[in-house]
């Protein structure tokens, strides 16, 4: 069937794409819309076309896979030109989503029409690129400079009902869309036509707003090039002609379309579509989650909780008192109010979130449950006396999942009546904000167990990925050695200081040590010791050297660095230097990138190692970790994908 149909409605055409799953604009596409307008110009009858699309929503852009690829004519800039010279004008008909190429077609158009529930935007710079099809150009022509740059510089879509009064759509409508641009279609043709978008004038700024905008846009986008690239083209649109930004705009979208930001994007991309929906599980069944359970208040379980009524599902929250109980839905509560406070929830939404949780301390209330997920005290003998509790009180068909980050799963799980339904979903602190869900299987989960895991994920809108069972999975194995890493470097000589900011300059938010210093040392450090206490052989580290002179990070003053009270700016601590005086042979100085590329490969060879362990499925799946469980920059696509550049 062909991606492009014409159909006849009087005088005005339907112009219907349908190129599942997201009519993305192959080159197939490309011809099909190049020959609709020249068929549809060359037809005496036709007054007007309408281009609507099939399916679940508009044309979400250029084919994200043909970017590794030379491009094939006919190039969507000029497609684009195309339509916008049809004889007839063409209205743009959307739904679900127009973005990037496919806005870029939208604003071709001599008209837009959106349903009230369609997005719009231009996510070219999340896939390290720019709009290539006069995003830059056309977009300040219709919105302004001010909107068009947090458009465009963002990547950040909006809602038609915002389009419409930023001035990008001419019309929102609801219900049938087709009957909706047919009214409207009706009504534009009988007055003066507007000027295509490319012939409007460009608007105009003053130089201190440009100055203003890329000092703010280089400090966001810390080192990736797309964002400032975007701003530079959009300036070029309000100061040059029309044809020269377009050729400024194009030859930016082609540098960067073979850079290897934009390569390390596009795998993320398609690594974060793929990972819902793992190809192993595609034949297995999830079980229902109509209501979900969770054992525990504290930070993580009330994280946890959050994120299921965020999803829209009932909770049972479980402590082990009354006491408890109140200060987990308090705990609770607080995440609501917080989102109140940010704006991000309407008080009435705050509520309904509370409204849908029942706290109790009696294990028989969840007899129903479809699945309960443990977050309680990380010590083997609770977790295990909680499961002898779920093994008794839950259908034997509930699923049961423990949130452990270090215990062996398959001695949490031990003793447990149908170990089928068990399993690890490791979330990541705060449960309602990080975007990673580790799936742990153990060797008796039904495949049915794991496949709901995933559908947990998907209905949460989390990045799950499956792990197998080791200390600290993927992403706690892979931290380990990292900051093992730049503790060697420290021996060495390095200072602490200089390998936090080689990190902050690969792109990490934070350095390893900084990142101890917020997080608390002395979480690991008990680790280490209850390790040594059960006979294992654990080097002492610099770390257990600071925890035992009392300095476990900015609670206690001071960790790696010292905080002035009220401060959270680390500064190099002469107590530090003194205690570690005897560990480090003095000297050593390393580039910034040295030190990065140092510890990303440190990183990579412990992915490499899990690989071959089989604990992680593959070097997509530790990339997905590290970027969104442990702050990796995005745009280097992930310690694996970067050591293969
Ligand atoms: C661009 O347009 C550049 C231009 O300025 C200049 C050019 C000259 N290409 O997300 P989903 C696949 S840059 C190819 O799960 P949803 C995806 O991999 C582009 N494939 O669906 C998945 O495949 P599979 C700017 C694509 O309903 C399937 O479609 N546009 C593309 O949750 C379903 O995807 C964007 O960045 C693509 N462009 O969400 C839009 N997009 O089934 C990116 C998706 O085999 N796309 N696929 O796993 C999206 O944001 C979402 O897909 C969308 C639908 C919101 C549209």
């Amino acid at each position: 069937m062909s991606v492009v149909t014409i159909t006849r409605m009087g005088a005005i055409a339907i112009v219907t794409v349908d190129n599942p799953p997201v009519n993305a604009l192959g080159l197939a596409l490309r011809q099909g819309l190049w020959e609709a307008v020249d068929t549809l110009d060359a037809d005496p009858d036709i007054a007007a076309a309408i281009l609507i699309c099939a399916g679940r929503t508009f044309i979400a852009g250029a084919d994200v896979t043909e970017f590794g690829k030379p491009p094939v004519a006919p190039h969507l800039p000029d497609l684009v030109a195309h339509i916008e010279a049809a004889a007839k004008p063409w209205i743009a008909a959307i739904h679900g989503s127009a973005l990037g190429g496919g806005l870029e077609i939208a604003m071709g158009c001599r008209f837009r029409v959106a349903l009230d529930t369609a997005m719009l935007g231009l996510p070219e710079v999340t896939l390290g690129i720019i709009p290539g099809a006069g995003g830059t150009v056309r977009t300040p022509r219709l919105v302004g400079v001010a909107a068009a740059v947090d458009l465009v510089t963002s990547g950040r879509p909006v809602q038609a009902v915002k389009a419409r009064a930023m001035g990008l759509l001419d019309a929102v409508v609801t219900g049938d869309l087709r009957a909706g641009a047919l009214d409207f279609a009706s009504a534009a043709l009988n007055q003066p036509l507007p000027l295509p978008v490319s012939a409007r004038p460009a608007p105009v700024a003053d130089p201190g707003f440009w100055a203003d905008q890329e000092a703010a846009i280089a400090k966001r986008a810390k080192g990736e090039m797309a964002p400032l690239r975007a701003l530079a083209a959009i300036r070029k649109a309000t100061e040059l002609p029309f044809a020269e930004a377009m050729a400024f705009e194009r030859e930016g979208f082609l540098a960067l379309r073979g850079s290897d930001q934009a390569a390390a994007l596009r795998a993320v991309f398609f690594a974060e579509r793929a990972a819902p929906r793992p190809a192993h599980l595609k034949d297995v069944s999830a079980l229902p989650l109509r209501r979900v359970g969770v054992i525990g208040g504290g930070t993580m379980g009330a994280g946890i909780a959050a994120a299921l009524r965020d999803a829209g599902l009932p909770v049972v929250l479980v402590e082990r008192d009354a006491l408890a109980l109140e200060r987990g839905l308090d705990n609770l509560k607080a995440i609501f109010d917080g989102g109140v406070k940010r704006g991000k929830l309407a008080p009435e939404q705050a509520v309904a979130r509370m409204n849908g949780v029942t706290g109790t301390t009696d294990y028989a209330d969840l007899a129903d449950i479809d699945l309960v997920i443990e977050a309680v005290f990380e010590t083997i003998e609770v977790k295990r006396a909680v499961f002898a509790d779920l093994g008794r009180s839950c259908r034997p068909d509930a699923v049961l999942a423990t949130n452990t980050s270090y215990l062996d799963p398959r001695l949490i799980a031990e003793g447990l009546p149908h170990p089928g339904r068990f399993i690890g979903l490791h979330f990541f602190s705060p449960a309602n904000v990080m975007k990673l869900l580790e799936i742990v299987p153990t060797p008796d989960t039904a495949p049915e167990t794991l496949a709901t895991g995933f559908a947990l994920g998907r209905a949460l809108g989390k990045v799950p990925v499956q792990a197998g069972i080791c200390e600290g999975f993927i992403g706690n194995r892979i931290l380990k050695r990292y900051r093992a890493a730049a503790e060697t470097l420290v021996r060495q000589g390095v200072a602490i200081a200089d390998i936090d900011a080689a990190m902050r300059q690969y792109g990490f938010a934070m350095g390893p040590f900084e990142a101890q210093d917020l997080g608390g040392l002395d979480i690991a450090f008990l680790q280490r010791e209850g390790a040594r206490l059960a006979g294992q052989q654990v080097a002492e580290t610099l770390g257990d050297i600071l925890v035992r002179a009392g300095r476990k990070g900015q609670k206690t003053g001071g960790g790696w660095y010292d905080y002035t009270p009220g401060e959270r700016r680390p500064q190099p601590s002469a107590e530090v230097a003194a205690l570690l005086a005897g560990a480090i042979s003095p000297g050593a100085e390393l580039e910034p990138a040295e030190i990065a590329a140092r510890l990303v490969a440190e990183m990579a060879a412990e992915g490499t190692a899990i690989l071959s362990e089989g604990v992680a499925r593959s070097p997509a799946d530790i990339d997905l970790v590290e970027i969104h469980g442990y702050g990796f920059p995005r745009w280097r696509g992930g310690p694996m994908f970067a050591s293969h550049r």
